[in-house]
């Protein structure tokens, strides 16, 4: 049964002033009066969670009663920033209760700028499983997230002396409201041990003497807008069952008695900064098993309080992977199946693989993951049995398709040759999924053509593209209020949940006041952020210059370098008086892995180009250089809706998709950009005329590393302007008393050939800048082309992204 509207929970002003008051005065102990930001986050946001709350339990009452399939989002990584304005503004209660705390004095805006962000993941990946997560519950699909309640998200940024430096975030010391902790509902996950004899045939294995760790859920509700779904994000802490150890405790050994409890807790401490490759490598992946099998054995057993047997668990629960960090799914779905129920392998491999699915996010080789089959072995002894079962198979097929082929059977094996053997986890996702999917048009192909052709031409129908989309309400509605607002003018509110509907606005830029309208938007929000970048770095901006901006990991790939090399151009440039077409703020922010050597230089270089043009008052009217520190969403949320060009100048073919490059296009900012990831269907959906492409195109790129024809010297030999800037580099204008700190970098760009071609676009790269430097001195032209690229961008909708995973898929009914 539904229920009526009128007997849905009302959502009453008058009983979250009650809510907050009895939080602030029960919960903390103070009048209301007496309390500071911090009981006022809490008390406002534990308010704002009775509502979540109620709206949760109807929703799960509702997909009980229907039995409706549902979707499980497995990943290592979820990005969510900051949850009370968008829990307010998807519960439709934002006004409301905004001016309810007007009264008491309170000023909500200024307490939702305190909440921490809930940073646990690196970037992309992460970000996007959050925005899939708004959209689930949006579109009202009985979707959830299982991941890691890390104690520490990516670690905070801080900038010293130029240099990045590394901080613990710990986002919940002081506890979070929104998680729901359910110590009741603890999970046991065995580790270790040794496994039984491999039986024959595939039937049921045994793994004996495990070690146990225990695996704590916690809750934190994720509202749909509307607030008619509300769906949760469920993350496990790693703990053991005991406390300690009673023999060791009575034996004196009090260190060692705590030992092991200390040691599976590490589980669930840190998350790792994505490229950490080297460090920590079993523990990483005894955090992969560890979500993996809390959430495989809280699946199974929510599905089967409800029906008898497993063999109909595709109908009922689709599970997508994001990336191969959850892979091991496969292993331990299909022990379950066969150790736990007694299903035959067979049968088993077919119920794994229809409800799985796996989406693949890189092509670098570096990225790709690989486990040692020692380490496998030792951690995971039965699993180990189930992959090489599965593999054994799986070549067989193999082999009966393209009989005698050794080399294919070597290249598409799970089972990397060599020493030690290796693990492939992406041949593991794919033996183990009905679909695989890349992230954008070209992304997606170049997953069949070049990272699995094998795989492609085995199962053509595995393989899909679902580009990736970004959430409107968090993107828009909330990043840029003042933008929705105008939006909302024109055409309405019906965007806030069909994206597409900003297409409305292609007759308002017509309209010389819209287009008026637009300038003075953007305006706002460049002074807006002008005021966050003069408080975190004291760099005053000029809100009329065009705020050019790259936000997003280091990554060399990512070419940092060549905007870098391109600002210094443009230093050298104002240093012999040459004007420049229009003053220019080029904005940086992003953080590198610890361990990723080169990419902290490139942060040095670009904090140290700053420095120098803050030195030179000739360079400092038209040019001015910044890195804002510790980049995160709730940082990305004003630095995105204030850029006029948006930085997406990977070198082609690296870049999965980009997900900024769709924030940014939204908020009316033009690409600047590369022929890479989503870049290419942004320019199909804005118009070549809207945007700037340059550089080398995906294949010229391959094709120039297959025949070794990227020779840096000589591009450095055929443009001056490269040589100058390159000269600049090498002298100790930016380096000061730092002497060679710039070495490494010069020498990864020509001792190394920089495998990324950076010398190889920049003459493109700077005719682009150029040209939209002019381009921007019309500012009247420049805010219809804004606004084509928020009129136009609606299909990169995190709705539209889901709704295609719904329907080809989860397979889910419309
Ligand atoms: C692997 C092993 C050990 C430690 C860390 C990792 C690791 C962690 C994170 C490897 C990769 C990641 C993250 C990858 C990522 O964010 N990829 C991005 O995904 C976005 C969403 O699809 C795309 O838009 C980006 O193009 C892609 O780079």
């Amino acid at each position: 049964m539904i229920l009526k509207p009128e007997e849905r929970v009302a959502l009453d002003a008058g009983d979250f002033a009650a809510a907050v008051r009895r939080y602030v005065h029960y919960g903390r102990g103070k009048r209301l009066e007496d309390t500071t930001r911090g009981d006022l986050l809490e008390a406002v946001s534990l308010a704002t969670r009775e509502w979540l709350i109620e709206r949760m339990l109807e929703s799960e009452r509702r997909t009980r009663e229907r039995d409706s399939k549902r979707v499980y989002y497995l990943s290592l990584e979820f990005l969510i920033g900051r949850s009370l304005e968008m829990s307010l503004r998807n519960l439709g209660a934002w006004d409301a209760v905004r001016s309810i705390l007007a009264e008491q004095r309170i000023d909500l805006e200024a307490v939702c700028e305190t909440e921490p962000d809930a940073g646990l993941g690196n970037g992309g990946l992460g970000r996007l499983a959050a925005c899939y997560l708004d959209s689930l519950a949006t579109l009202g699909i009985p979707g959830y997230g299982y991941g890691i309640n890390y104690e520490h998200g990516l670690f905070r940024q801080v900038i010293e002396n130029g240099e990045q430096h590394e901080r613990p975030d710990s986002w919940r010391q002081l506890g979070s409201p929104w998680l729901i902790q359910h110590p009741e509902h603890p999970i046991s996950v065995p580790v270790y041990g040794r496994a039984g004899r491999h039986p024959r045939g595939g039937g049921a294995g045994s793994w004996l003497d495990c070690r146990v760790i225990v695996g704590i859920p916690c809750d934190m509700p994720i509202a749909g807008y509307g607030g008619d779904t509300v769906n949760w994000l469920r993350l496990y802490s790693a703990t053991t069952a005991d406390e300690f150890d009673v023999a060791l405790f009575n034996q004196g050994d009090y260190l060692r008695a705590f030992e092991r409890k200390l040691s599976t807790e590490r589980i669930s401490k840190i998350l790792y900064p994505s490229g950490s490759t080297e460090a920590g490598q079993e523990l990483r992946l005894l955090q992969e098993y560890f979500f993996t099998a809390c959430a495989l054995r809280d699946i199974v057993r929510r599905y089967t309080d409800v029906h008898a047997s497993l063999e109909g668990l595709p109908d009922r629960v689709a599970i997508q992977l994001n990336d191969t960090h959850p892979a091991l799914a496969v292993a331990e779905l299909m022990r379950i199946l066969v150790d736990e129920c007694g299903i035959a392998f067979e049968r088993a491999a077919e119920i794994t693989r229809e409800t799985l699915s796996y989406t693949n996010h890189t092509l670098l080789p570096e990225a790709l993951e690989v486990w040692p089959r020692p380490m496998l072995g030792r951690v995971l002894p039965r699993h180990l049995q189930i992959i090489e079962e599965l593999n054994f198979r799986f070549l067989a097929d193999v082999e009966r398709r393209w009989p005698g082929d050794i080399d294919r059977l070597r290249r598409t094996s799970i089972i990397e040759e060599g020493h030690p053997k290796r693990i492939r986890m992406g041949h593991l996702a794919m033996v183990g999924s009905h679909a695989i999917n890349g992230v954008s048009r070209l992304h997606s192909e170049l997953v069949r053509t070049r990272l699995a052709p094998d795989f492609a031409a085995l199962w053509p129908e595995r393989f899909q593209n679902v580009t990736n989309g970004v959430a409107p309400r968090r993107w828009l509605l909330q990043a840029n209020p003042k933008l929705a607002e105008l939006v909302t003018q024109r055409i309405g509110t019906g965007w806030t949940r069909d994206l597409e509907q900003l297409q409305r606005l292609e007759t308002a830029l017509d309209d010389a006041g819209f287009r008026a309208g637009l300038r003075a938007v953007k305006r706002a929000n460049k002074q807006r952020l002008a005021e966050l970048v003069d408080a975190e770095t004291g760099v005053s901006l000029d809100p009329d210059a065009l705020f050019d901006v790259q936000v997003k990991r280091i990554h060399l790939y990512k070419r940092q370098l060549l905007a870098a090399l391109h600002a210094i151009h443009l230093f050298l440039r104002a240093l012999d008086g040459e004007p420049a077409p229009h003053p220019r703020v080029c904005l940086f922010a992003g953080k590198a892995a610890p361990e990723y050597f080169l990419a902290k230089r490139v942060i040095r270089l670009l904090c140290a180009i700053s420095r120098a043009v803050e030195s030179e008052p000739r360079a400092r009217e038209q040019l001015r250089v910044v890195f804002v520190p510790d980049y995160r969403v709730s940082l990305a949320e004003v630095i995105i809706p204030a850029a006029d060009l948006s930085e997406q100048i990977s070198t082609a073919g690296f870049e999965a998709s980009g997900t900024g490059n769709m924030k940014l296009a939204l908020n009316g900012a033009l690409t600047m950009g590369t022929l890479d990831g989503a870049n290419l269907e942004i320019r199909d959906a804005v118009g070549e005329e809207n945007l700037y492409l340059f550089g080398l195109r995906a294949e010229q790129v391959e094709a120039l590393r297959a025949n070794g024809g990227y020779d840096p010297h000589r591009a450095v030999a055929e443009s001056p302007t490269l040589a100058r800037v390159i000269d600049a580099l090498k002298s100790s204008r930016f380096a000061g008393d730092a002497g060679d700190v710039f070495a490494p970098l010069l020498h990864h760009l020509f001792e190394e050939r920089d495998p990324y071609f950076v010398l190889a676009d920049f003459d493109a790269y700077r005719a682009a800048q150029e040209q939209a430097a002019r381009d921007y001195v019309d500012a009247d032209a420049w805010s219809l082309r804004s606004g084509r690229n928020v009129a136009r961008t609606g299909w990169f909708s995190s709705d539209r992204a889901v709704r295609e995973y719904a329907d080809r898929i989860w397979r889910l009914p419309r």
